[in-house]
């Protein structure tokens, strides 16, 4: 009998891909998954692909779900919110015209209570493009230090269709997300402190 565990007993984890229609989710999921650019067209529902990793010295899965950006899908995302332990967040970095719509997209998005504490990764894409903006620049942009205060963020500057710094991404989302371990432990240690907190009744 072999020795490889079963995928099930792995801790698995949820990632959120978003971003505005036309930013490069799909491009970036078919590219992580196969090392490949496949055409893509708008995604209209979502598509999902499961990645295994290491984080920690241990072996976990990860389910990356990438979810249409066009506005009459806008309205879907909050479904995806539940259990997701980290949220990618694409923009395409040379559509100067379209940066501040994207920025509101995201800030709607983590005022969602069920993100609170999850990390953002922003992938600055299309960077192959002249003229795109820096990584910089969209951090600027996108006031992350205001708007991620309270949450871990990185932002990677990336060519989905290239590959450049694909790698990365992957490596950042490893890193950052939140396993639902973590989730249990850290709601566990909420009770406990409330517990702690609240005064008993002695008579
Ligand atoms: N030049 C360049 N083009 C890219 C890059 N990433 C994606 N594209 C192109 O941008 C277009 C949109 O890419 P998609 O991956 O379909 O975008 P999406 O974010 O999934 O869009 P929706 O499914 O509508 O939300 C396609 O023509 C891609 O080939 C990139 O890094 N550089
Ligand atoms: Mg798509």
């Amino acid at each position: 009998m072999g020795k490889k565990k079963s995928r099930s007993k792995q801790p698995a984890a949820q990632v959120l891909l978003l971003g505005l229609d036309n930013s490069g989710k799909s491009t970036l999921l078919y590219k992580l998954k196969h090392n490949a650019c496949v055409g893509t067209v708008p995604t209209i529902g979502f598509n999902v692909e499961m990645f295994d990793a290491r984080k920690n010295r241990k072996s976990i899965a990860l389910t990356l779900w990438d979810i249409g950006g066009q506005r009459k899908m806008r309205e879907h995302w909050k479904s995806f919110h539940q259990d997701a332990g980290a949220v990618v967040f694409v923009v395409d970095s040379s559509d100067r015209k379209r940066l501040d719509e994207a920025r509101r997209e995201l800030e709607n998005t983590l005022r969602s209570d069920q993100l609170r504490g999850r990390a953002v990764v922003l992938v600055a894409n299309k960077q192959d493009v002249n003229g795109a903006l820096t990584a910089t620049e969209i951090k600027d942009k996108f006031n992350l230090r205001k708007t991620c205060s309270d949450r871990d963020w990185f932002v990677q500057p990336c060519s989905a269709s290239t590959g450049f710094g694909v790698e990365e991404v992957f490596r950042q989302i490893v890193q950052m997300v939140k396993l639902p371990s973590d989730t249990a432990a850290m709601k566990a240690n909420i009770k406990e402190t409330i517990h702690y907190l609240r005064p008993t009744n002695r008579h």
